[in-house]
Formats: structure tokens, C-alpha cells, sequence
């Protein structure tokens, strides 16, 4: 194991700013400290002028997850290395329980195909697509002995993936007794699938009909039910990708009673609007993800939400399909839905350009602090997934994972420059301000620069503890 004394570096957490030196030995921060001594043989690394962040934690990615029809273009190692570029050193993914198993089969399937790729550290959450009382029974196995104290369900996606009401409160009841939390996707499937259907009887194929059949209204509608079953159950509830005003107003509600309602926002909410949509062309199909962009008055109510600690996290749901039929061999991703656009694997990527674009939008353009900025990619993250204090901080005794980050550097984003296996990237030629220049995972530098010296199987799994919420 390396030891590496990181020099003179601005260290941002949650709650500090400070100049100091850190040393990185055994995997873990074993010092940190002004001017601290060591012998010749450990390595230094000059940080000066460099903010040095804690690695961060992205609790929403899909890497070789089965979505409708296609499996998403990143493979563990492929998305992992991508998320090490961009300064995220964990990753919380999904174990998806299929119609045939449960959700230990699930997460073993999912340890197992993720083992020998995974290049960052990473935990899962599992989907709970069906409740029974040995679904149950599996879940509170997972919590208690696998590390799995999260658990997605859908409101969204009648007949593949819903789950209907008294599914979810039972697993709330349940989830948030034994500590745990129920992540929720909010919109409302059943009618969504019926304006899908409408539009596609009177001829409205193309890919824009993607976000108009899927209204904001219907998300707000969702969460708003979300949290009344979460209030029942007297458990904790967090909402995946909350992307409108109407679904904030329910969510601000709730926490100014008390209720312990937590959720996420993603970058290309806060980075793009619906004008993107106005457009019949097929190339608005890499905006196609799910709920779509909203208006920029819910931009407003984000950055308010995520200000105000209404939102506590920001997550990628890296959910990438190519663009190109054959990228990489790849096969009727996004052109599966070429003449219809529900049949168009929903999502984007998003993993590698996280951290920089949100502290371009965020820091750079005055709209939160710093240490607001490490609190929503990573101290937050770790605390509610139950990842604190191992990760997702600057302390001693936490997990070496330490972001070397050039606040003043700009940079082009280009797709070809990046480390994940999509064709496309939102930010294609959009310039940022900041740049992650070195990375160590468990003290080993994995990043530096534009090499990438982590490996594939690198990583390791890690098992989560309940949710810290308070
Ligand atoms: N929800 C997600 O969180 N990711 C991809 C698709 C979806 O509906
Ligand atoms: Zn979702
Ligand atoms: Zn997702």
C-alpha cells in the first residue's frame, strides 16, 4: 500500500475550509496537519492552489443495468473508470430483482458480475419489483447481512417495474423499521402509459413525445402520494431524479412538518430545459430520459431546493445508451425507438462530468458554497446511504479517497475525451470551470492528469450501514 503526503492544499469538506497537509497511508487519512513531517521515502504530492475535496459518492448510476429492452453502455469497469475521471471514488448501483428471483439472488448476480471490473468502490441498492412475505423476509436479510439499506421501487412502468401502493407502504413499513430507506422513482405509470398510447394512436412518434407525455403534474402527483404512504408507514422516504416545482412543493411540505423526506436532483436538470425538445429531429432521443427536462422556473425551484437543504444530494443517474447503432459493437440502443419513441431506452450520461459542471453552475455562478457543493456529491450521499464517516468526507480515519481539484482551470467537454463507453455527452463543446486533476482511491492514485492508473477489479464492494438522516 502506498503512503503519500498530500502538501499544502486547500481542504474542503462539508463543514471546513483549510489549509493543511494530509497524509494518505494504509488506505485510510491517517494525519492531517500543517507542515507535517515524514521520512524521504514517502511520496509527496504539492497541492498548492488545488482544492482537495473528499472523493465523491454518486448513489445513482446504472452500469450494465437491464432498462425496458437494452442494457445501459457502460460496463462496471468501463462506468467505474468514467466516475474516477470525474472525481467520484464510490458508486452506489442497482441490483435489479427479476420475475423469476429475489433480491439476494439479485445482489449476488450483481457482486458478481461487477468483482473483477469495478475500478472505483461501489454498494448497491436493490429494485423491488414484487412484495411477498419472502421478498420481505429477503430484504431484511440484505439489510442486515449484505450491506443493502436501500431499496428502489417504481410508481412509474405498469407491468415491468411498478409496484402498486400497498407494495410500497409494506415495504416502507418494514425498510424504515429496520433502518433502511425506500428510494422512490414518482410519476404516475398508469396514466403516463395511457398519454403514451394517445400519442402514438394520433401519429406522435417522435422522440419529443417522450417529455410531453410525461407531465410534471404527474411527478408532483406521485411524490406527493410517495410521501403519504411514507408518512403511514413512519418511515423515511428519499425520491430518485426529482426534477420539478410541483414535486418540490410536496417535498417542502412534508420536511416543514417533520416528515423525514429526503431526495436527489441530477445535473442535466439544473443544465438544460424543455426547449431542448422543441424539435421533431431523432438526435433529441439522447435527452430522452426519464422524467425529462422540465422549465426554468423548476430550475429555479431546484436551486432554491438544493440551497435550502430541501434537496440534499446530487446524483448522475449515469443511465447511458449510444446514439450510434454499432458504437462499440453496441446494438439497438437509443435506434430502437427510431419510429416510436417509448421504445427508446430511457436515460443519459452523466457520471464523468458531475463534479466539474456542478461546480461551474453551482460554485463558480455564486448559487451554493463550497463546502454546500462537497455536502450534495459527497458527505450527504455517504450519510443517508449509510457510507459516513468511511466515506464521503476529509477526516482521519476515513477511507483515503481524496479528489486533487483545480478550481481555476477551464475546460472543454468533448465525448471523445472521456472514459465511459457512451457515444454522446449533454456537454459536448459546453466549457467548464474546474477540473479533477488527481484522484486516490484508498491512498492509491488512480487519476493523475489524463492517465488512468486504477484497475479494472480495483474497487471493492462496500457494505452500507442504515441511513444517518439527522
Ligand atoms: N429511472 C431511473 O432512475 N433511471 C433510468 C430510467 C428511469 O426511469
Ligand atoms: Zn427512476
Ligand atoms: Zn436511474
Amino acid at each position: 500500500m502506498s503512503t503519500t503526503l498530500i502538501q499544502n492544499g486547500r481542504i474542503i469538506t462539508a463543514v471546513d475550509d483549510y489549509i493543511a497537509d494530509i497524509l494518505l497511508d494504509d488506505g485510510i487519512i491517517k494525519m492531517i496537519g500543517l507542515k507535517l513531517e515524514v521520512g524521504p521515502e514517502v511520496k509527496r504530492v504539492d497541492a498548492t492552489g488545488l482544492l482537495v475535496l473528499p472523493g465523491g459518492v454518486d448513489p445513482h448510476v446504472h452500469l450494465e443495468n437491464v432498462v425496458g429492452q437494452s442494457v445501459t453502455c457502460d460496463t462496471f469497469a468501463s462506468g467505474t473508470r468514467g466516475a474516477a475521471f470525474g472525481g467520484t471514488t464510490t458508486v452506489i448501483d442497482f441490483a435489479l430483482q427479476t420475475a423469476v428471483d429475489g433480491p439476494l439472488q439479485a445482489i449476488a448476480r450483481a457482486q458478481s458480475l461487477a468483482e473483477s471490473q469495478v475500478g472505483v468502490d461501489y454498494a448497491l441498492h436493490t429494485i423491488i419489483t414484487r412484495v411477498d412475505a419472502q421478498v420481505l423476509a429477503d430484504m431484511r436479510h440484505a439489510q442486515r447481512h449484505e450491506g443493502v439499506s436501500s431499496f428502489k421501487m417504481f410508481m412509474a412502468y405498469p407491468g415491468i417495474m411498478m409496484a402498486d401502493d400497498a407494495a410500497i407502504f409494506k415495504a416502507l413499513r418494514q425498510v424504515g423499521a429496520d433502518g433502511g430507506m425506500v428510494a422512490l422513482h414518482a410519476e404516475n405509470g398508469t396514466v403516463i402509459d395511457l398519454l403514451i398510447e394517445e400519442a402514438l394512436a394520433a401519429g406522435n412518434t417522435a422522440p419529443r413525445y417522450h417529455a410531453l407525455t410525461r407531465p410534471a403534474l404527474m411527478e408532483a402527483e406521485a411524490v406527493h402520494r410517495g410521501i403519504k404512504l411514507a408518512e403511514l408507514a413512519e418511515a423515511p422516504v428519499y425520491f430518485v431524479h426529482v426534477s420539478s416545482k410541483g414535486a418540490l412543493k410536496s417535498i417542502v411540505e412534508a420536511r416543514d412538518a417533520g416528515i423525514p423526506v429526503f431526495g436527489e436532483t441530477c445535473p442535466h436538470y439544473l443544465l438544460f430545459d424543455d426547449s431542448v425538445y422543441e424539435n421533431e429531429e431523432f438526435s433529441v432521443a439522447q435527452f430522452v430520459m426519464t422524467p425529462p427536462l422540465r422549465k426554468a422556473e423548476d430550475q429555479q425551484a431546484l436551486w432554491r431546493a438544493l440551497r435550502f437543504d430541501d434537496l440534499q444530494v446530487i446524483a448522475t443517474d449515469h443511465c447511458p445508451f449510444c446514439m450510434r447503432e454499432g458504437h462499440l459493437g453496441y446494438r439497438q440502443q437509443k435506434s430502437r425507438g427510431k419510429d416510436d419513441f417509448s421504445q427508446i431506452p430511457n436515460g443519459a450520461p452523466g457520471i464523468e462530468t458531475r463534479t466539474s459542471s456542478l461546480y461551474d453552475l453551482g460554485v463558480v455562478q455564486g448559487r451554493i458554497s463550497l463546502n454546500r457543493f462537497v455536502a450534495l456529491i459527497a458527505t450527504t450521499p455517504a450519510k443517508l446511504f449509510g457510507l459516513f464517516p468511511k466515506k464521503g468526507t476529509i477526516a482521519v480515519g476515513s477511507d483515503a479517497d481524496v479528489v486533487l481539484f483545480d478550481p481555476n482551470e477551464h475546460y472543454t467537454v468533448r465525448a471523445e475525451h472521456l472514459h465511459g463507453n457512451c457515444d454522446y455527452t449533454l456537454l459536448e463543446g459546453k466549457t467548464l470551470q474546474g477540473r479533477v486533476k488527481k484522484v486516490f482511491l484508498r491512498g492509491e492514485l488512480i487519476v493523475d492528469g489524463d492517465l488512468w492508473l486504477g484497475k479494472a477489479g480495483g474497487g471493492r464492494y462496500v457494505p452500507r450501514g442504515n441511513v444517518q438522516a439527522f
